[in-house]
């Protein structure tokens, strides 16, 4: 080991504390490995069980879909015994609930959508189901309520009317912020966007679609977004870009981190695993963007493993974004990095384009020398090697 690796190992054990404000869904470590193909590999683990074992790792925070803690179509007093082992834990623990969910897609009865299913009998059951999670996430002090439409979507081009859709759907936003104003809670709404599976298209796919949805809400401020890492991604996009631009539209509500290797069918890998130098590059985004809400992991520790792979996976999610958050200072620490930054122009573009009291007259009366200037290297490539190599670990 030379001097650097042991100064890193000095400063930064890679040791996950509540100070990081790591969290975990139930439904995470909980997956007992279901797929299409394939029945459970691991037995469900006890909501109350959970929150002990991710507090001995170092996170939090926990967070539920309903039907995580209470079994679907639980009589009243399963229910309460079942949300009194879990606030039992919680108060033992010390672990927060920063955020809660609906699940509005494991049900048959939300085969066709939940707030935008064609069956108005079930849009009316839906907006019960979140209403009635809602009461129960603001007596748990959750900040976020998160709304990911899995099942709101199509495979049949005809048999969905996408406008009347949306209308039904900000029909049920706007109910769900009335609602949540009225009674005082102190809760935001984060959309969660998905462009596929497990309907052949989901409503608001992407980051993009969702942030324009929201500007035609009642209440645009109450609502914002939960974009995952992984979603991004299964559509070929940057997820750095998507994450940069909610952040700049003040939207950045709560984020969800996991792995995902391209275009392909949603893999949830532990964070950290997947495309690396986007993992790296959103790590620095949120440390040094001013992102402080949780750093939150919906991922599935692989169908392969058993509950010490479970817990190593949840483990190493948190370890991962603590290399990579110590990867990024030293990056932007590294003397040679200013420079390149420097070279590349990365600072000009904070620059406003025409300065303070300039007038269009001023910017017209400039020439450019453009043979000088379409020759100009943009230095990226410098840049860009120094990224890797700190990604590599060689610097
Ligand atoms: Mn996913």
């Amino acid at each position: 080991m030379d001097g650097h690796s042991d100064r890193r190992t000095f400063v930064n054990d890679y040791t996950p504390r509540p100070e990081h404000k790591f969290s975990f869904g139930l439904w995470t470590v909980g997956w007992p490995g279901v797929d299409p193909f394939g029945v459970a590999t691991r037995e469900p683990l006890d909501p109350a069980y959970t929150v002990e074992r991710l507090a001995e790792l170092g996170a939090y925070g926990v967070t539920f879909h309903d039907d995580d803690l209470i079994p679907f179509g639980a009589g009243d007093s399963d229910r309460s015994a079942r949300i009194a082992s879990f606030r039992k834990a919680l108060d033992s623990t010390g672990l927060v609930v920063p955020m809660a969910t609906t699940n509005l897609f494991t049900h048959p009865v939300f085969k066709d959508g939940a707030l935008t299913s064609n069956d108005r009998d079930i849009r009316r059951f839906a907006l019960r189901k979140v209403l009635r999670n809602i009461d129960l996430a603001a007596e748990l002090g959750a900040k976020t309520y998160v709304l990911w439409g899995g099942r709101e979507g199509a495979e049949s081009g005809v048999a969905k009317d996408v406008r009347a859709a949306l209308d039904r759907y900000r029909e049920a936003l706007n109910i769900l912020c009335g609602y949540v104003r009225e009674q005082g809670y102190d809760i935001r709404f984060a959309l969660e966007p998905k462009p596929n599976e497990p309907r052949g298209d989901i409503f608001l796919p992407t980051i993009g679609h969702a942030i324009a949805f929201i500007g035609e809400l009642d209440e645009p401020d109450r609502v914002g977004l939960n974009p995952e890492v992984g979603h991004e991604q299964m559509a070929g996009m940057s997820v750095v870009h998507g994450y940069a631009q909610a952040l700049w539209h003040g939207k950045l509500f709560h984020i969800d981190l996991n792995g995902q290797n391209g275009p392909r069918y949603d893999q949830d890998l532990r964070f950290g695993n997947g495309d690396v130098k986007s993992a790296f590059l959103l790590v620095d985004l949120l440390e040094h963007g001013g992102y402080d809400g949780p750093r939150h992991f919906d991922f599935k520790p692989a169908r392969t493993e058993d509950e010490s792979g479970v817990w190593s996976s949840a483990k190493s999610c948190m370890r991962n974004y603590l290399i990579l958050a110590e990867k990024a200072r030293a990056f932007r620490a590294d003397p040679e990095v200013a420079e390149a930054l420097r070279a590349a122009r990365v600072d000009q573009m904070s620059l406003p384009t025409l300065a303070d009291g300039e007038s269009l007259a001023d910017l017209r009366a400039e020439e450019l020398d453009l043979a000088e200037a379409a020759v100009r290297g943009a230095k990226v490539e410098q840049l860009d090697q120094l990224f890797l190599e700190h990604l590599y670990g060689t610097r």
